[in-house]
């Protein structure tokens, strides 16, 4: 309180900025000090009205340590005007992803949906600030593609607006972001050759002053090759052609898993890993991924 009553004067003491303050006059202390309590109130008042929405978000738990509580999120996409079904048979049953990023440049979140055999479709995110959840189809041949099994917003031309890596089953696409929630495709644009594969996983990174990001696309099984399902194609490495702003040709992948080279990464290193492995009905393989994985452990 008296840090306060004497702020007063500031501009008076020796060395002090700014206009001149006029002396207080004889009542003025007095005035200062209420001026501080009304403060040291309000300052009060704050801290618990803080404390007090802090609370909204806190539970207490039996020793007394306040915990968050869990969030709850309401199913609302029928009602926000979103209707999208990924189907279809096998080899649909990988994928049903979906991009969310900013098409319009409005700062609100939108949606590209995969459908499987099912058309991929675009939603424009229109929800009022504050407001229900509010989305509206966007439609456009270009975006409206079948066999989409997932896509990644990324900027691949680094022009400020966001672009899309369309994986599917056959061709991946990559959609060049024209604003507005318009795109074109750019395959050929970026000398981007999409494959046939079906491709079930993407990443991407930026070497050195590329002027393109290095693609990295997962692919899953080989249906050509091995229509029992037994193998996996290549995945593929797209990184730019040197000096240019095109991609070369992609490099095939070594098919390497984690189930096969972490044994030897041990191994190498004298150590014998220990792995046990739950809650699979067992050898040989017949139903899943996980079941090869156990099989191809327990050889090792
Ligand atoms: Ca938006
Ligand atoms: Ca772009």
């Amino acid at each position: 309180m008296q840090k306060v009553g004497s702020a007063t004067e500031i501009g008076e003491g020796p060395g002090g900025g700014g206009p001149p303050e006029p002396r207080p006059k004889a009542g003025r202390p007095d005035r200062g000090r209420r001026t501080a309590l009304w403060l040291a109130l309000g300052a009060i008042g704050g801290g618990l009205a803080a404390l007090a929405v802090v609370g909204l978000g806190l539970a207490v738990t039996g020793a007394g340590e306040p915990v968050a509580e869990t969030p709850r999120f309401v199913e609302e996409s029928a009602a926000a005007g979103v209707h999208q079904v990924y189907g279809g048979e096998f080899p649909s049953f990988v994928g049903g992803g979906v991009a969310t990023f900013d098409c319009n440049g409005d700062r609100r979140p939108d949606l590209y949906l995969a459908g499987g055999s099912n058309r991929a479709a675009l939603y424009r995110n229109e929800s009022p600030v504050g407001g229900a959840l509010r989305f509206s189809k966007v439609s456009d041949p270009v975006t409206d593609l079948t066999s989409v099994t997932g896509a990644y917003p990324i900027d691949v031309d680094g022009d400020g607006m966001t672009d899309l890596a369309v994986l599917r089953n056959g061709e991946n696409v990559l959609l060049r972001g024209l604003g507005g929630c318009r795109f074109e495709r750019a395959n050929e644009t970026w000398g981007y050759d999409g494959g046939d594969a079906l491709t079930a996983a993407f990443s991407a990174t930026w070497e050195g002053s590329a002027a393109l990001p290095t693609l990295a696309f997962g692919n899953y099984l080989d249906l050509a090759k091995a229509p029992d399902r037994s193998e996996c194609a290549d995945s593929e490495l797209v990184r730019p052609a040197t000096g240019a702003e095109t991609y070369a040709a992609a490099a095939p992948l070594a098919r390497t898993s984690p189930l096969t080279s972490a044994p030897r990464a041990a191994a190498s290193l004298g150590r014998r890993m220990r792995i046990a492995i739950l809650g699979t009905r067992g050898i040989p393989a017949s139903y899943s991924g996980f079941e090869t994985a156990a099989e191809q452990l327990a050889s090792r």
